[in-house]
């Protein structure tokens, strides 16, 4: 494999799409080695179809606000790889949603599902429409313009979309009423539904709770007591809100969140009801956190500012792509840090990637450790399919037993020979080697 050769015709047919090629490059950087060992993946040409999404769908969709002006947002869905399963992954909504921003996503996703074991392939979807400030209705009838473009190319086994930034609950629940009007089916197409039409109990904590039970995996491999760490979280929507709790349950103090006007630190801990009162401060509309240091007057409030800046055992990158860089991951390490661990997706740039191996600083990529998230939307598939519900209990430990997994997963293609675990490296030998045997089984299609 040339990795330079393979990047820069990618560059020259998709120019400008950084985040896309970001995310390829990290990964072909990763399975070199092992792909150079098997003639049969450069004879089946594997890398090439493997690079390019099986399809994108762009829409329109046109809508009205409360005042009775049209607004026009564009709408995708990136079918990536369906080899070991029917298409699956979420939908985001954000004023910064592009191609090459679902396009990374949908790459990772695939690499991400074959992780967790279940039978699922990768997508990505969503729009620039963004929900906040806007009313309930105003989301309705986006959700519903939305569906009515897409639904005609997803399905119980063709693919299953579910939420991401800016698609929770509220959002999956009118999108998903729309589809079963247009499909007039009850089937399990969404994941993330509500619990009293087919969701799945555990699944709106699943991402930040699975995130926890990789990490104190993490620690306990390397003989670390995740009681009474401290843990900067970036962040505070559904990712970060579960992440939180399970740290907590755990033992650990958590001492950040953030919004995108700054961070807060919390030397008493975010726990409890400041938890409960975030929430209470989200669903307001108020995409801020500033509040949170009036309310907590021991609560300092950052404006502008990331909190990696800030003496931590354990940081999780909770809120969105490349929201720590280098010289975040500089300080992190100076101030001594034990483990980092991407619960956002690609939360770290390719540069903090790099510095974090060059340092072996413990660190665990977002495809392993948010996993739990996806991991949880297959088990709702699969309580749809059998038209049953499993207790939380049963789900839980589901979710727990399939980080465990994940986390072997890693060891066993990252361990290095100075016995350094490689978590980038070991989750994508481990997603890719599923993906490409399934891919060439199935012949050239
Ligand atoms: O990034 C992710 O894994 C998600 N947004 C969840 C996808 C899903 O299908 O549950």
């Amino acid at each position: 494999m040339n990795i330079n050769n393979i990047m820069s015709s990618l560059e020259a047919r998709h120019p400008g799409e950084l985040e896309y090629l970001q995310a390829v490059k990290e990964v072909l950087i990763s399975i070199e080695g092992i792909y150079n060992e098997h003639p049969e993946f450069e004879k089946a040409r594997v890398i090439e179809r493997l690079v390019e999404p099986d399809r994108i769908f762009t829409f329109k969709i046109p809508w009205v606000d409360d005042k009775g002006d049209i607004h026009v947002n564009l709408g995708y869905r990136v079918q990536f790889n369906n080899a070991i399963g029917p298409y699956k992954g979420g939908l985001r909504f954000h004023a910064s949603v592009n191609l090459s921003i679902l396009k990374f996503l949908g790459f990772e996703q695939t690499f991400k599902n074959a992780l967790t074991t279940l039978p699922m392939g990768g997508a990505k979807g969503g729009s620039d429409f963004s929900p906040k400030g806007k009313s309930n209705a105003e989301i309705m009838r986006f959700c519903q313009s939305f569906m009515l473009e897409l639904w005609r190319n997803i399905g119980p086994d063709t693919d299953v979309p579910a939420g991401d930034i800016g698609v929770g609950a509220r959002e999956v629940g009118y999108l998903y009423g729309m589809y079963k009007k247009l499909a007039r089916e009850n089937t399990g197409t969404f994941t993330g539904k509500g619990l009293d039409y087919g969701g799945s109990l555990v699944r709106p904590e699943a991402t930040g709770f699975g995130g926890l039970y990789f990490v104190n995996r993490m620690l306990e491999k390397h003989g670390i007591d995740i009681k009474g760490k401290t843990v900067a979280l970036s962040g505070f929507g559904n990712v970060a809100w579960g992440a939180a709790i399970k740290a907590t349950e755990l033992g650990a103090k958590v001492v950040t969140i953030s919004g995108p006007d700054g961070y807060v630190y919390d030397p008493d801990g975010i726990s409890g009801e400041k938890i409960d009162y975030l929430l209470e401060l989200r669903s307001s509309g108020n995409d801020i956190v500033e509040p949170y240091a009036e309310q907590y007057p021991k609560a300092k409030f950052f404006e502008g500012k990331r909190p990696w800046e800030q003496k931590v055992d354990i940081a999780l990158p909770c809120a969105t792509q490349n929201e720590l860089n280098e010289d975040d991951a500089k300080m992190l390490k100076a101030n001594g840090v034990l483990c980092v661990a991407e619960i956002s997706n690609m939360g770290c740039t390719a540069e903090a990637v790099d510095y974090f191996i060059a340092n072996r600083v413990l660190f665990a990529p977002g495809k392993a450790v948010n996993a739990g998230g996806v991991a949880t939307s297959g088990l709702e598939m699969t309580q749809n399919a059998m038209h049953i519900q499993w207790t939380a209990e049963e789900v839980d430990s589901k979710l727990r037993q399939i980080m465990a997994n994940i986390h072997a997963q890693c060891i066993e293609y990252g361990l290095e020979k100075d016995g350094y675990i490689n978590y980038v490296k070991g989750a994508n030998i481990a997603g890719f080697m599923k993906v490409a045997r399934a891919m060439i089984a199935q012949g050239v299609i």
